[in-house]
């Protein structure tokens, strides 16, 4: 009998300044709920959620790291580990857009060419914007933009994008790696402090 869970795993975090819906997206597409009160994430979490594209089960691995400085240390220890960064916004505070370019260098930092990065203005339900689709198209035009794919989204109203994410990732996936190139490896690996263990590879 086949233990294996997934055809593709996919390596996320999401990173973004205080308050800007992080943890709301993940609790979005991992369980369709809608968090309320902003609970500041305590270092990091994890959310697993799978779907399926094309007969294909996809398996996302998201770091759910916190916007506070005292953290950054922990948060940079899984930035490496990850293939995929989701860099957030919040559409109604214009400071958390203007420290998007600093979240993007440092994950660039840590990475060569060869990761994913994902830009999403969150918060799109309210009727109040403090920033305006011209300087996002204007800041997504810089050269150090450039592969960056950039979403409108809203955790509170699932009408905006939050799942088309996560399909055109899945997509993404599923077209670029063949199933043979994928590493079939369980949940061991989501501890990063073990990913040199090689602890269960199917
Ligand atoms: N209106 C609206 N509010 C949102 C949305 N996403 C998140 N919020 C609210 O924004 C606040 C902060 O959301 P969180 O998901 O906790 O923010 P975070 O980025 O995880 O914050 P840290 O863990 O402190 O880094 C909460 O009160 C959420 O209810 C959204 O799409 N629309
Ligand atoms: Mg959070």
């Amino acid at each position: 009998m086949s233990t294996k869970r997934h055809d593709h795993l996919i390596k996320a975090i999401m990173i973004g300044e205080s308050g800007v819906g992080k943890t709301a997206l993940a609790t979005r597409f991992a369980y369709q709920r809608f968090i309320q009160h902003h609970v500041m994430t305590f270092g990091i979490d994890m959310v697993i959620a799978t779907l399926d594209y094309q007969g294909q089960r996809v398996q996302f691995n998201i770091w759910d790291s916190t916007g506070d400085i005292r953290f950054e240390t922990i948060t940079d220890i899984y930035l490496k580990t990850v293939e995929t960064i989701i860099i957030v916004f919040d559409l109604s505070n214009h400071e958390t857009f203007t420290k998007v370019p600093n979240w993007l260098n440092r994950a660039k930092s840590y990475h060569a060419s060869n990761a994913n990065y994902i830009i999403l203005g969150n918060k799109a339900d309210k009727t109040f914007r403090e920033v305006s689709d011209d300087e996002i198209e204007e800041m997504m035009t810089q050269p150090e933009f450039e592969g960056v794919t950039y979403f409108t989204v809203s955790a509170k109203n699932n009408d905006h994008n939050v799942d088309q994410v996560f399909q055109a990732m899945a997509k993404t996936r599923v077209e670029t790696i063949t199933i043979q190139d994928q590493p079939k490896i369980i949940d061991a690996s989501i501890d990063p402090l073990c990913d040199k263990c090689h602890c269960v590879v199917l």
